[in-house]
């Protein structure tokens, strides 16, 4: 049994894994939960991060727009199923309130509550693309802070506690010039503002789903057997790029240490609603909610167009990795 540490418990949507399936991820019958034509504003919302909020959910969401430009929108629901997404893209304040000047596009959100604030991590246009970090309380004021690093980089996770005094930030550094780029990195920082130690916690091309790239996917989930990260992995074959899901855990007090990493995916695109749309065959996960007894909601982008949900539990899923772990000895 595997035991999910210092998680929000809500009442997540749920079903039971069905009566055969031997995968360690099932679909929801009810996919998508965020279809096409959202609003007036926005054409397709996906790849998005939300968290346990009042009496319901409350999030930002990756909008792409009839205009073709993509950005941050606030969106709230009550039961993870049904949401209600804004129309007026987030208009960062700097931490003195100061309006900040919009940047062309910005993707990707994560939220995390950590310390009784919600900070969303995403990528932002800052000359090139890059991590951008804000926090709220209200999920109506968003802060925006510095930059942690450098461009290019993406698919920032930041973990939801400090572990032994410091904060931590996955991150996938890329850059245009070349094709490798696909690795995941880990740094720390003692104030959320100076991050350094800079540690690759993986390559890609560990497992061939992951040929050519691979990246943190949703807020790091801590269990007694060390941090749970979903990532992504992309396979490139002769046509064509395919987003896969899998998964590594990193050590509980240490993450800069990978202690399991499943050689299998855990998720690969298959439904209809994976396998075509905007980019053909994309599963990208971006966002847990946990609920009672280790029941995991995993939300994950389809195809660019939509956002899904899969199910599994923390122990059917630790189990799986440890069972094809490539690092077991
Ligand atoms: C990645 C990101 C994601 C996108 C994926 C598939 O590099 O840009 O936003 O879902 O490609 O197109």
């Amino acid at each position: 049994m595997t035991k999910i540490l210092n998680a929000k418990i809500t009442n997540i949507p749920w079903e039971d894994r069905p009566e055969g399936c031997f995968l360690p991820i099932w679909r929801y019958s009810g996919n998508p939960v965020i279809k096409r034509n959202v609003n007036e504003v926005i054409e397709r919302a996906f790849n998005s991060g939300f968290v346990p909020f009042g009496d319901g959910y409350a999030g930002v969401f990756r909008g792409d727009c009839y205009s073709g430009i993509f950005n941050l929108y606030v969106g709230f629901s009550k039961d993870g199923i049904h949401f209600d997404i804004g129309t007026e893209p987030i208009h960062f304040v700097d931490k003195n309130g100061n309006p900040i000047p919009d940047t062309e596009y910005s993707y990707d959100p994560r939220v995390v509550e950590l310390e009784g604030e919600y900070y969303i991590i995403f990528a932002d246009k800052y000359y090139e693309v890059t991590i951008g970090i804000a926090k709220t309380k209200d999920f109506k004021t968003f802060v925006k802070l510095e930059y942690p690093f450098i461009p290019n980089c993406r698919n920032g996770a930041l973990f939801p506690r400090k572990i032994n005094g410091k904060y931590y930030l996955l991150s996938r550094p890329s850059d245009n010039a070349s094709a490798f780029f696909g690795n995941i990195f880990i740094s720390d920082s003692k104030d959320l503002e100076y991050w350094g130690h800079h540690r690759i916690l993986t390559t890609s091309g560990w497992a061939n789903w992951n040929n050519v790239k691979c990246g943190g996917g949703p807020i790091p989930i801590e269990t007694d057997e060390g941090w749970l990260v979903f990532v992504h992995g992309v396979l490139y074959n002769v046509n064509s790029y395919v987003y896969n899901m899998g998964a590594i855990v990193l050590d509980k007090d240490d993450p800069t240490k990978v202690i399991h990493k499943c050689k299998n995916f855990l998720m690969t695109p298959q439904a209809d609603y994976e396998v075509n749309g905007h980019t053909p065959n994309v599963v990208f996960p971006t966002n847990v909610l946990v609920g009672e007894n280790g029941k995991l909601a995993i939300y994950y982008g389809a195809a660019d167009c939509v956002t899904c949900i899969a199910f599994t539990t923390v122990d059917i899923v630790m189990d799986y990795i440890k069972k094809h772990d490539c690092l077991k000895k």
